[in-house]
């Protein structure tokens, strides 16, 4: 029989169904595959986006926003033991988190799951993080890279309120920052003198890989 697993993890975010969501994800966990679990993540991000076309249509509302991101957030949960494959960390430290302000953290997750597997000690700030905490973590983990998501216009100013905290602290050139989420672009990168922008987990990991001292 055809496994249709990622097929009903769609219908699950989109039709809201919760349980229909969990038991997919449990089928694609339980089939040990770990470019399934890959396609698994690409299905709930792909969702999102349609998610996040019905909120701006107007075709749904805040409360199926929150329900969706609640179902995708414990399916990412239920998968994120499998992204992190790697063994112990050789890479340096990443410190990460999203700006203050914004509460998404399914993307930044993302990242943290695919940066550790890759051999990245990650110190995860969760969200709502402000300049001076960023600073603070900064100075105290001496990571080789930070990143921050933002997924909100109304926040990307934050960005450059976070970089300006590091250099007043002397701690802008020790490290690289990479920055990423729905709202941002190169332009944003270039404009709060971040070194990249990320557009998705994949290719900010393979950069923070590139800078950082080889596993
Ligand atoms: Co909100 N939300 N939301 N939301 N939400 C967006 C972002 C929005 C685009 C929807 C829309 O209107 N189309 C819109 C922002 C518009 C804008 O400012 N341009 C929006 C809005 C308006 C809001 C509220 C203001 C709604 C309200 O209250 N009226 C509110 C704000 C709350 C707050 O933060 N203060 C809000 C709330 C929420 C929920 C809490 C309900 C929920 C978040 C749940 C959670 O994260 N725990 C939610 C969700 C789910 C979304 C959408 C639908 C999905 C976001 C997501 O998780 N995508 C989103 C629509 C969209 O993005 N198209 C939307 C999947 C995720 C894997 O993608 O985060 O982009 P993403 O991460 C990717 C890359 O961007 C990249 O890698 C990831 C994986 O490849 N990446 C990085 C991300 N961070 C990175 C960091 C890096 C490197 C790469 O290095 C550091």
């Amino acid at each position: 029989m055809p496994d249709d697993s990622l097929a009903q993890l769609q219908r699950g975010l989109l039709d809201l169904d919760m349980e229909a969501a969990l038991a997919a994800v449990h089928n694609v966990i339980a089939g040990g595959n770990q470019a399934r679990v890959k396609e698994a993540v690409d299905v709930v991000t792909r969702s999102l986006e349609v998610v996040g076309k019905r909120f701006q249509d107007g075709e749904w509302y805040l409360a199926e926003l929150v329900y969706a991101g609640e179902i995708a957030k414990d399916v990412m949960n239920a998968l994120s033991p499998l992204m992190q494959s790697g063994g112990s960390p050789s890479r340096g430290t990443l410190v990460i988190g999203t700006v203050a302000g914004d509460l998404h953290d399914l993307g930044k997750n993302i990242v943290v799951n695919f940066a550790r597997s890759a051999g990245f000690a990650v110190v995860d700030l969760g969200v709502d993080v402000s300049a001076q905490k960023f600073a603070a973590a900064v100075r105290e983990h001496g990571p080789a890279v930070l990143g921050m998501s933002c997924l909100l216009t109304s926040t990307e100013s934050q960005l450059a309120g976070v970089i300006d905290a590091l250099k007043t602290q002397g701690l802008r050139d020790k490290l690289k920052v990479v920055i990423g989420g729905a709202a941002l672009s190169e332009r944003a990168a270039r404009d709060v003198g971040a070194d990249a922008f990320a557009p998705d987990a994949v290719t900010g990991v393979d950069m923070m890989k590139k800078w950082s001292a080889p596993a």
